[in-house]
């Protein structure tokens, strides 16, 4: 058509090219692996000659990608390049930093389909947005349906049974309890001083290995380090509180964390998702012992029934009738471990989440459970002992040595024991497992130039699941 497209031309009709939208929520709980998924993902897809299962890359469909700003863009971008050079570089790769504040990516896939639509056209843009955030934040979910005086009952007697085995932290917060009167008038240096405590305790618990750890901005402040509406703490109930007292302002601090915090958080980035990959990292949980590994079963149970509506009006209300299609619980970090493990890490999941994997189910969504490495830092290795003629079959891969220089090292960290097994030892409250402590080694990433294609476990086989379907 000409530039002003004369009358009596022909006009060619410029049609739109299709666009779709899928936002993927990428969940899990602090350290479980969301941040090296996604920016393996995004370099993967880039650069997705080993994305073989990926049918759309497999046929050569997938034309281009890039990284789009995205819309509204008050939310940082992702640090995709940032976290790369980390992860894959010829002298000291490295793993990413642990995520402080959320981030925004949004991915355009320029895809060819395989026939023309009824409109002729071959092309098609899907955007995949998704999101970062620190993963003690998602653990906050389970708060919203308690209040003060219930929340306070919970952490209270988990520190007073559980305590951390009486540990210091725990131990001094309860002191400090005692000398303050938190019925009397507000006093801000008594209220730093419980929330600093409490926070001490926080810490200690998640060093421990615990999940349950709320509130979660306690341990990952974002900007907000020192604001009021994290300075609060459980407390004993106080029915003779005055209207300032400590317990009426922590009351309504906890109310104003809920709403600003959590509430705002989960409507404007959790609620609106297609599908979702929930990352477990199952391995740091049997590593920590019976307690923590319970302990993240039953914080993954709570989480996920946030993401399943039903009992929850404040949820109900905010779904609408949205539905996530497809959920993927995934077991993250395969490569710690020989392949003839896999279809036993693979089980996990399903293990330790199957309430929650029958009820996405039973609302319509399609649920894969599998084991993944997002960025595979090993090798399989076979030693063999010749005196026993034993083969142990095991990872290779790099760590730091005592002098703090890299060095090869085989792991065998033997066979995985049997889930149910596990799930029964930790249900009854056992304090170490009975086989003695499990350890898997922290492999780091070997150099490795930019050029090259990332080694992933079963990478693109979750794609496939994920959004192979809208390709
Ligand atoms: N071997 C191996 N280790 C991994 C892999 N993915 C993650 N890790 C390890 O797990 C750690 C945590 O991974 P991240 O992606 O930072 O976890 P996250 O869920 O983003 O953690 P937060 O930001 O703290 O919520 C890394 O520092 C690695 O040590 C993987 O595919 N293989
Ligand atoms: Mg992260």
């Amino acid at each position: 058509m000409g530039k002003n497209g004369h009358a009596g031309e022909a006009r060619e009709t410029v049609i739109p090219e299709r666009e779709h939208t899928i936002r993927l929520g990428v969940t899990g709980l602090s350290r479980a692996g969301k941040t090296v998924f996604i920016t393996s993902l995004v370099a993967s897809l880039k650069n997705s000659k080993n994305m073989v299962e990926l049918v759309a890359a497999r046929e050569g469909r997938l034309k281009a990608v890039n990284l789009e700003p995205h819309p509204g863009g008050t939310v940082p971008r992702f640090p995709f390049e940032d976290h790369l050079r980390t992860m894959v570089s010829q002298d000291e790769p490295a793993w990413p930093p642990g995520t402080k504040r959320l981030s925004k990516l949004r991915l355009s896939l320029r895809i060819q389909r395989k026939s023309p639509d009824w409109l002729g056209r071959l092309e098609e843009t899907v955007y995949l947005d998704i999101i970062d955030f620190p993963g003690e934040w998602l653990i906050d979910l389970t708060m919203m349906d308690k209040n003060f005086a219930s929340w306070s009952v919970e952490c209270l007697e988990r520190i007073t049974f559980e305590g951390l085995d009486g540990r210091e932290e725990a131990v001094s917060y309860l002191k400090q309890l005692k000398r303050i009167n938190t019925e009397a008038n507000l006093n801000e240096e008594d209220a730093q001083s419980l929330a600093r405590s409490f926070t001490a305790y926080l810490k200690a618990l998640k060093t421990a290995g615990y999940s349950r750890c709320t509130p979660g901005r306690f341990l990952q402040p974002g900007d907000l380090e020192n604001a009021a509406v994290l300075t609060f703490a459980p407390l004993y109930s106080r029915d003779k509180a005055v209207r300032k007292s400590i317990y009426k302002e922590f009351e309504s601090r906890f109310e104003e964390y809920k709403k600003q915090m959590i509430q705002s958080f989960f409507e404007n980035y959790l609620s609106k998702i297609d599908r979702q990959v929930v990352l477990v990292d199952v391995m740091a949980a049997i590593e920590a012992g019976p307690g923590p590994f319970e302990d993240q079963r039953k914080a993954m149970k709570d989480i996920l029934s946030v993401f399943q509506p039903g009992q929850n009006l404040w949820l109900t209300r905010l779904f609408k009738g949205q539905k996530v299609e497809k959920i993927l619980f995934a077991a993250t970090k395969a490569d710690h471990l020989h392949h003839s493990q896999h279809g036993k890490l693979s089980t996990y999941p399903d293990g330790v989440l199957r309430e929650s994997v029958q009820r996405a189910n039973d609302k319509g969504a399609k649920t894969r459970v599998m084991s993944i490495a997002a960025l595979r830092v090993t090798e399989e290795h076979t030693h063999t002992l010749t005196e026993d003629n034993v083969n142990y079959q095991g990872v290779c891969g790099w760590l730091p040595d005592k002098n703090g220089s890299r060095r090869r090292w085989f792991a065998y960290p033997g066979t995985l024991p049997d889930i149910g097994a596990l799930l029964k030892e930790a249900r009854k409250g056992e304090k170490e497992w009975r086989d003695g402590p499990q350890s898997f080694p922290k492999f780091r990433p070997e150099p490795r130039s930019r050029e090259q294609t990332l080694p992933h476990i079963r990478l693109d086989k979750a794609l496939e699941f994920l959004i192979g379907d809208l390709l």
